[in-house]
């Protein structure tokens, strides 16, 4: 490594190692479910429960296949992504399947990935990693079952979804490049992380969004704002403020300190 020069490879394995952001998460306790149904109702429910008072229970109608799935949450490609929850299944049920959906940033499909499940009647946890495909811009899960002669229900609790490593754009100079503009809090603590390792320049680009929300302070040394920033939060600046695009103030913006 050259002095002065910095190792994107060794920061990269740094926030591998500690960073992980966790973008969805659903227990059902407040009583209500986030998920839409595909040709299957849904009942948040406390008569099976996995863990605290409620869990989901979906049912699939007598011979037919339906899902549940969570909302959206962007990604980046090539970003792993870590999931997890528990499920059981009563004796209608005759397959059940994790999918994971990858959509374009248009909200299209762009693909799939397909995992057979154990159809079980007890609760089982399932945890799986994988890997945004190139062009992926967000993701969603989705339990999928098939009902044999009955109508056939499937119990869901505890889903998670962390977003594994950040990943990082840096321009020439070095500086990292803010992008996918809607994963704001994720990203916040992205460039905190960053700025910890001593990556201390940023620039938001032309197209893009940095929200810095309220309770939270964000510092940095330069900052070039080609694109927007929006401050609901703290934002410290010790060296230089560059505006060319927007800047939004509700909270505190401190230069020079
Ligand atoms: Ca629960």
């Amino acid at each position: 490594m050259r002095k002065g020069s910095v190792d994107y490879d060794i920061i990269e394995q740094i926030m591998e190692a500690i960073a992980r952001t966790r973008v969805y998460e659903q227990s059902f306790e407040d009583g209500t479910s986030d998920l839409t149904a595909n040709n299957a109702t849904q009942t948040v429910q406390s008569a099976e429960v996995y863990s605290g008072s409620y869990a989901l229970q979906v049912t699939i109608p007598a011979g037919q296949t339906g899902y549940v799935e969570t909302p959206v949450r962007p990604v980046s490609p090539n970003q792993q992504v870590t999931f997890a929850f528990a499920h059981k299944e009563d004796a209608n049920i005759t397959d059940v399947k994790l999918i994971v959906v990858w959509y374009r940033t248009n909200m299209h499909e762009l693909a799939t990935e397909e995992f057979t499940l154990d159809v079980t009647d007890t609760w089982k946890p399932e945890d799986r990693t994988v890997t945004a495909p190139k062009k992926a811009a967000y993701m969603a899960l989705r339990i999928q079952a098939t009902a044999g002669a009955s109508d056939g229900n499937v119990y869901i609790d505890d889903i998670t979804i962390d977003l594994i490593g950040q990943i990082f754009r840096v321009d020439g100079a070095g500086q990292i490049k803010v992008a996918d503009t809607d994963l704001l809090e994720a990203l916040l603590d992205n460039v905190k992380g960053a700025w910890r390792l001593g990556v201390k320049d940023l620039t938001v680009n032309s197209d893009e969004i940095l929200n810095i929300a309220s309770g939270e302070e964000f510092a940095v040394n330069n900052l070039m704002i080609n694109g927007r920033m929006r401050v609901k939060g703290v934002l410290d600046i010790c060296g230089d403020l560059d505006v060319v695009g927007k800047l939004d103030v509700i909270g505190e913006v401190n230069v020079g300190v």
